[in-house]
């Protein structure tokens, strides 16, 4: 039968991921079962669903992106033997939900050796485990409960694949970088917009449907919730209630990223609404900036992940001093394992690792402990180092001059030999830049 419907777009060639796979299976042992299951929809409420986004790692080995599927991998005949169990074609449920690929086109069109429906996975599992050669099993689990019960009831003991995988998604490749830049350009030219239609009394939601608008008419779709506040909700952290209106005079604080083929950009910016900063804002901004790009400049081939937090904090601690919103030398403020009193008003990392997860992996969130990173080139990585004066906090003392400010500065950076490379450079920060944006659309 001629295959009728939506094909399934893959960002990378089979080549690409077929050579992911095989880096992969090189440093497992004989005898494995590898299992990588993707997740299934999640209900929002009653009979409506939250937008589907596949599991990042089936996405990173060879691209699937429907639910309800396994990629299924083995080496028990001495080769290694890929595969993908997926849905089955069902005419009635494709008449609402859509064209279900189906294990033929996966097994024709996906760079992998065979497809099979996910109904037959648990036949094929027991042959599996009772192959003479077989020894273990890798699995990602808490992905698909039915697989993890699979392993349970038979006695068996999983182990995480995620070590191998994480080493090797830390380092992007060219064409995930040139995905990883049109992402953080869409980003950047949704965050220039807002900052052009800013006005004194525009409310949160409607910077936020700007921002999200334009992701969407340029197929993406946020990475993330977005956070959009003003003035003192600048402050929290997380906040993404967004349904203020941002008063003359406050500053508005959005951290909004987008999605362009599975992978995240992730940016940060700070701008007075009525388009000039004032003296105090002024000041907590260009400690921030400085802080940011001291971060950026310590992001080096070959130093240690923490040595870009310890370039912000130290600036930041040293320009809470000068600014007289501590009292108290350096070294006290840094405190002895970079936890002194600057973490009163800087809470959070200075940035994370970026890729297919906002919060990707590597960095010291690999699911297993392994050595202290080091910057590599083709590491792609946030810097976001902030200053937070909530206006209700009583357990530290908040500068009335200062009460009520939060910034954050935030952009996406490539590690290369040559030095870091900011993929977010369109997006202005610079105060002069910025003033000069807001309310120019108008
Ligand atoms: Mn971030």
């Amino acid at each position: 039968m001629e295959y009728i419907g939506e094909d399934m777009k893959l960002p990378f060639s089979h080549d690409e991921f077929r050579s992911r796979q095989s880096k992969l299976f090189s440093q497992l042992p004989e005898g494995t079962v590898l299992i990588i299951p993707t997740n299934s929809k999640k209900q929002r409420s009653n009979d409506t669903n939250y937008r589907f986004r596949a599991n990042s790692y089936i996405l990173y080995l060879c691209g699937w992106s429907e639910p309800d599927a396994l990629f299924v991998s083995d080496n028990l005949s001495g080769e290694w033997n890929t595969s993908l169990y997926v849905r089955e074609k069902d005419t009635k449920k494709e008449i609402w939900e859509g064209i279900i690929l189906g294990p033929e086109y996966a097994a024709n069109n996906l760079p992998v050796d065979s497809g099979y429906s996910i109904n037959c996975f648990e036949d094929d599992f027991m042959q599996y485990i009772q192959h003479e050669k077989f020894k273990l099993i890798f699995n990602l689990a808490g992905e698909n409960e039915f697989v993890d019960k699979l392993i349970y009831d038979n006695d068996l003991y999983a182990n995480s694949p995620r070590r191998f995988l994480d080493s090797m998604r830390v380092i992007k490749s060219d064409k995930e970088i040139e995905i990883m830049k049109k992402s953080a350009e869409i980003a950047c030219q949704a965050h220039i917009l807002a900052m052009k239609s800013g006005f004194s009394g525009i409310s949160e939601c409607h910077l936020q449907s700007i921002i999200e608008g334009y992701f969407i008419s340029n197929r993406s779709h946020w990475a993330y919730p977005s956070i959009v506040g003003g003035g003192d909700n600048a402050t929290i952290l997380h906040y993404n209630k967004n349904l203020d209106d941002i008063d003359d005079g406050e500053l508005v604080l959005i951290d909004a990223g987008c999605e362009i083929e599975g992978y995240a950009s992730d940016i940060t910016r700070t701008w007075p609404v009525n388009g000039k900063f004032t003296k105090a804002q002024r000041e907590i901004y260009e400690l921030v900036l400085a802080a940011e790009k001291a971060a950026i400049e310590a992001c080096q081939v070959g130093a240690p992940w923490k040595s870009f937090h310890e370039a912000s904090s130290r600036v930041l601690a040293q320009g809470l001093i000068d600014l007289g919103i501590l009292d108290c030398t350096l070294h006290e403020a840094l405190g002895d394992d970079f936890n002194g009193s600057y973490r009163n008003y800087f809470m959070h990392g200075t940035g994370h690792m970026l890729g297919l997860d906002v919060h990707d992996v590597g960095g010291g969130r690999q699911g297993d402990d392994g050595p202290d990173p080091v910057f590599s080139p083709g590491m792609v990585l946030t810097v976001e180092p902030g200053l937070y004066f909530a206006s209700w906090r009583t357990d530290v003392s908040i500068p009335e001059r200062y009460s009520g400010i939060g910034v954050r500065i935030e952009d996406n950076i490539l590690i290369t030999d040559n030095g870091p490379v900011v993929l977010t450079e369109s997006c202005p920060k610079e105060i002069n830049e910025i003033e000069s944006l807001i309310g120019a659309g108008e």
